[in-house]
């Protein structure tokens, strides 16, 4: 007996085997899920039908979530395939590499357009779309960091980005609670992943997480994974709007000494 035994999910942000998509993806398929990956097309064939055959997952399409069309088509794919649609998670996210370095200030409008388009405006875009195939006990699951809230170093424009997808899940949770939607977020400490890789100051950043945050260690997929096994089933069933930190404590710290 699975959590989530006759639950469908799609999940979307799978680049590889160290995606937090892919975390969630694994976690909600142990607890029964039938899952199905969505990523951007250059990477389906390479990256991501290969892991999807991993765990057997056939509904592998792709859907860049900055158009339109693509979000309509694989919303019609799945509504052929299995008619709803019980867990929809959103991990995704882009900046312009050139906006995280250097300073927040000398950010382009082009560069926080593009930001806030892709990881934030996308959520509202994916619901929209989702909306007729979800039901009630449906639950929306995002993943965010602790950068909307504080200023990271070099997180610059996606803390912004970050705000006001937090902003959405509250929004989208005022929205869709009548119909029995649930929407929250899953704001975790930094995690070696492709979108963490090559960035300056991450390596550091990485590192001193694990002597400061309380739990003195760092976060893995697993931990992401359970959080949003939670997040997905009837556990709970009355979270709402919320951001869920999966972090070892790291944001209840007024200063870290750490070790
Ligand atoms: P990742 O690189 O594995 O995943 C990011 C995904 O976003 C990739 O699959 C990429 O293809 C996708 N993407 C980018 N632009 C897209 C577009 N236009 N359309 C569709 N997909 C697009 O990295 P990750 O760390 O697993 O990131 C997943 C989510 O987790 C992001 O929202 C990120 O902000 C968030 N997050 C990451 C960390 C961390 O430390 N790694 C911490 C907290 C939150
Ligand atoms: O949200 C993120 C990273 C999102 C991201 C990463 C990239 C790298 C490659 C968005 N766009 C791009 N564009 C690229 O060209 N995280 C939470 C991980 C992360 O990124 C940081 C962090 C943390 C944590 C950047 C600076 C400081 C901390």
């Amino acid at each position: 007996m699975g959590l989530l035994d006759g639950r469908r999910a799609l999940v979307f942000g799978v680049a590889n085997d160290h995606s937090i998509a892919w975390g969630i993806a694994k976690a909600l398929h142990a607890q029964g899920a039938t899952v199905g990956l969505s990523s951007v097309e250059s990477l389906i064939e390479r990256r991501v039908r290969p892991l999807a055959e991993q765990l057997g997952i056939t509904f592998v399409e792709p859907c860049d979530a900055s158009d339109d069309v693509q979000i309509a088509r694989v919303f019609e794919r799945w509504r052929e395939r299995y008619g709803e649609l019980d867990v929809l998670v959103h991990a995704l996210a882009f900046a312009n590499r050139e906006d995280l370095d250097g300073a927040f200030v000398d950010t382009s409008r082009a560069g926080f357009r593009t930001a806030l388009e892709v990881s934030a405006y996308s959520l509202t875009a994916l619901t929209r779309a989702a909306l007729p195939l979800l039901r009630p006990g449906a639950s929306i699951i995002t993943l965010t960091y602790l950068g909307a809230e504080r200023a990271v170093p070099h997180y610059n424009v996606m803390g912004v980005a970050k705000a006001a997808l937090e902003a959405s899940v509250r929004y989208l949770a005022a929205d869709l609670g009548p119909r029995g939607i649930r929407v929250n977020a899953i704001s975790a400490g930094p995690i070696r992943t492709l979108a963490a890789s090559g960035i300056a100051g991450f390596r550091d950043l990485y590192a001193r997480f694990r002597d400061i945050a309380p739990l003195r260690r760092n976060i893995t997929l697993e931990d992401v994974g359970g959080t949003a096994v939670w997040l997905a089933s009837d556990l709970s069933a009355a979270v709402t709007g919320e951001i869920v930190y999966v972090d070892g404590g790291f944001s209840i710290l007024g200063i870290g000494l750490g070790e």
